[in-house]
């Protein structure tokens, strides 16, 4: 029977809804289903359909017991996301665990796919869990800037103790299933069908007589100070400026000290609390638009085409680094190498790229083997490349060069191939004109190490086909990448836009600031490094071919850090060459801060005039986030991105922003746009030239608008 037919009335419009719980009786048992697609997250009806099943069992004579599923492929996958920052609406889900808790009748909860967060709350009322083989239980809550608030972290302790629950809580991770029966979080592993699985166990406990078995009332776990202590180290390291995770720490403690009822309250203060914290806000936002960029309207019924042999050209660091990435997510690749000496080189790389992921437990030994025996082959030959889907150059940047690769591709390539640069500023309508079929190439712009790295810019020309970009973005999924649609422009989206706060920072050097305060300041807002830690790291070389290959056509206003260039003339090339903005000594870790490089700066400073003026951490911070909002609004104007969210994922995944600010554009929603242009409009004041507010900026701030509105 479903309940559809006793379904209550939906208060806000007046109508029947079908609802999404379902109860019926089998052989004693009564099965409730929750039917809410796409994961069974808990909103509101699922949780009053559960209360309701819960009145139902208990006064159903022909159920002995019960047995709770998720339909699908997932058992559930948490409380409803959406529902959070709205007012909240009864009954509260820690409500509802508590009334599966306080079942009179034995409860079963069989867990497939996935138990995460309010699903495992879920599952954590029901008195037995069994865990199908392939699915994972975890509490994410943390991930979401909040701590599990039904229960969670006074029942999973209660269950598998402190140590336990804090290499989970914490960590916002997820358990396989097989571990979590070892913990003892799942009594039981079974394969097959979960419906049946979970019958069987319930028939047996109702044939053995085992009554409920609930967790809350199972003692206080032991207060254990050495797990408690070592979880605050790590968590005020790691994730470094996030407060849900040491928050989260507070609240399994909470369960050592207290009794079930109190706990839970206590539990709900603090998740109450982080509800309310910024970083709610920007860890949900990055939530949703890591799923929406992959949403793009032009793409609406537009099949991708069939990728399963791919080619790379060129094996340095990149082009190894994105073999690597195709090899592990089970793709067909064909390296092309000049000789025989380069070729072994790169499959050398990606031997040891694989090596690592052996280490990492992302990939056993045999399989590893496999794919260099079965799945990899290197070839000198573009003829090699006769039979494959796609092709990736990852060769020097140069066009000339690049040109000649394409011209090699479309030589040899079948019909209906594709055909992807990787570079990461080169003209991709000019490589595209190059060749007799211009609607089959794309960029494709990986971050090193690419088989690292989440992000993919996909550099989309005016003549790409519809199905080229609907590949591409089919293949960062496979490839386990965010995709991002960027149009064609130098930098495209993160490093064009990276090119202008790193100037912002330039200029505030020669100002007064020293790079040293500019990367503890930059560093102290979330960011992961400094631009001058960042520069030595990527090699001082990049910056000065840069400048270069722009001179012709810079702007004589335009302010070029001489220091950086009498960096690289002395040799200094950053971290390879021991020294760069840092002086880096083996065996130690980072770099020591050097007076020559200021003594470089001083004189620079003279050179233009300059009388060296402070600047405070905060000023740092903010010219810093400014210069970048700003020409991200010009890269939103040109439609170099199409919505700020895409901005937003780009520099979440490629730059290492903050994740628990939400992204650069949601970060200048929060500051208040107003706020923003007011000191882009000060700062043109003492320099008109760099500070140009964007006339997007302007338009948003006059029309009382945010970027958030431009997400669609
Ligand atoms: C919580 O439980 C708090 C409680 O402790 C206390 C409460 C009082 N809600 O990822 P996918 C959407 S906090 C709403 O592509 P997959 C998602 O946006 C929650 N929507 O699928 C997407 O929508 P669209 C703790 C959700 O198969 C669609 O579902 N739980 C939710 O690759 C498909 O998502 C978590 O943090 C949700 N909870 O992966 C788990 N989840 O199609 C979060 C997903 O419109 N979820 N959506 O873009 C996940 O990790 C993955 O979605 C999951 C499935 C592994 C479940």
């Amino acid at each position: 029977m479903n309940y559809a037919a006793e379904a209550p009335l939906d208060e806000r419009e007046e109508r029947p809804v079908t609802h999404p719980v379902s109860y019926e009786v089998e052989d004693g048992i009564a099965v409730i289903t929750i039917d809410n697609p796409p994961v069974n997250a808990l909103g509101r009806a699922v949780r009053q359909g559960l209360c309701d099943a819960m009145d139902r069992l208990a006064d159903d004579p022909q159920a002995q017991a019960a047995l709770i599923l998720g339909a699908g492929k997932l058992f559930i996958g948490g409380a409803d996301i959406s529902e959070f920052g709205k007012p909240p609406k009864d009954p509260w889900l820690p409500e509802v665990v508590q009334r599966i808790e306080d079942s009179p009748k034995p409860v079963v909860a069989a867990i497939q796919g996935a138990a995460l967060g309010g699903g495992l709350e879920v599952a954590l009322g029901a008195h037995y869990r069994v865990a199908m083989k392939g699915a994972k239980l975890g509490l994410p809550e943390v991930n979401l800037g909040i701590i599990p608030g039904a229960g969670g972290t006074q029942r999973t302790p209660r269950l598998i103790g402190v140590a336990a629950a804090l290499d989970i809580i914490p960590a916002g991770g997820t358990v396989p299933a097989e571990q979590a029966v070892e913990l003892g979080l799942a009594d039981r592993l079974a394969e097959g069908d979960p419906r049946e699985a979970g019958l069987a166990y319930a028939r047996e406990l109702v044939t053995a007589g085992a009554g409920t078995r609930p967790v809350g009332q199972m003692p206080c776990p032991d207060h254990d100070t050495v797990a408690l202590e070592a979880a605050r180290k790590t968590w005020s390291k790691k994730n470094r400026g996030e407060v849900a995770r040491l928050a989260s720490i507070d609240a399994v403690e909470a369960a050592t000290r207290m009794p079930i009822a109190a706990g839970i309250t206590e539990e709900r203060r603090i998740f109450s609390e982080m509800m309310d914290t910024p970083q709610r806000a920007g860890l949900i936002h990055a939530f949703f638009i890591e799923r929406k960029v992959f949403q793009l309207p032009e793409l609406d019924g537009v099949a991708p085409r069939e990728v399963s042999q791919l080619g790379v050209i060129g094996g340095g660091t990149m082009g190894a680094g994105i073999a690597t990435a195709a090899l592990l997510r089970g793709l067909d690749v064909t390296l092309i190498e000049r000789d025989d000496a380069a070729a072994e080189k790169a499959a050398a790389t990606i031997s040891r790229n694989l090596e690592g992921a052996v280490k990492r437990g992302k990939l056993d030994g045999g399989t590893r083997d496999a794919i260099l025996s079965d799945a990899f082959r290197t070839a000198a030959d573009y003829g090699a490349l006769a039979r494959a889907d796609l092709a990736i150059e990852a060769v020097f940047e140069d066009m000339d060069v690049k040109k000649q690769v394409f011209a090699e591709l479309d030589r040899v390539m079948k019909p209906g191939a594709v055909l992807a640069t990787n570079t990461s500023y080169l003209d991709v309508t000019e490589i595209a004109a190059s060749v007799s079929r211009p609607s089959d190439v794309i960029g494709l712009h990986f971050f090193s190490p690419a088989h690292v790295m989440k992000l993919l810019e996909v550099v989309v020309p005016e003549s790409t086909a519809p199905d080229v970009i609907a590949t591409a973005f089919a293949l960062a999924k496979r490839l386990g990448k965010t995709a991002v649609r960027a149009g064609v422009c130098d930098g495209f989206i993160g490093n064009r836009i990276l090119s202008k706060y790193r100037a912002a920072a330039d200029r505030m050097v020669l100002a007064g600031a020293s790079p040293y305060q500019v990367d503890r300041a930059v560093k102290a807002f979330g960011w992961p490094m400094g631009p001058y830690e960042m520069g030595d790291l990527a090699g001082l070389d990049i910056g000065y071919a840069t400048r270069q290959r722009r001179a012709a056509t810079r702007d004589p206003r335009d302010i070029v850090p001489t220091w950086a260039d009498a960096l690289y003339h002395l040799g200094r090339h950053g971290q390879k060459t021991g020294r760069g903005y840092y002086i880096y000594e083996e065996g130690k870790r980072g770099g020591a801060e050097d007076p020559e490089v200021l003594e470089l700066i001083d004189k620079a400073r003279a050179e233009h005039g300059v009388t060296p003026r402070d600047f405070t951490d905060e000023e740092i911070q903010r010219r810093y986030m400014a210069a970048l909002v700003n020409e991200a609004a010009r890269v939103l104007e040109e439609g170099i991105a199409r919505r700020p969210l895409d901005v937003d994922v780009t520099f979440l995944h490629g730059y290492g922003f903050p994740r628990w600010r939400g992204g650069p554009m949601f970060w200048a929603d929060e500051t208040g746009l107003p706020a923003l242009l007011g000191d882009i409009e000060d700062y043109a004041r003492e320099d008109d030239f760099f500070w140009q507010p964007a006339p997007l900026l302007k338009r948003l701030v006059s029309e009382n608008s945010n970027f958030a509105s431009l997400n669609g």
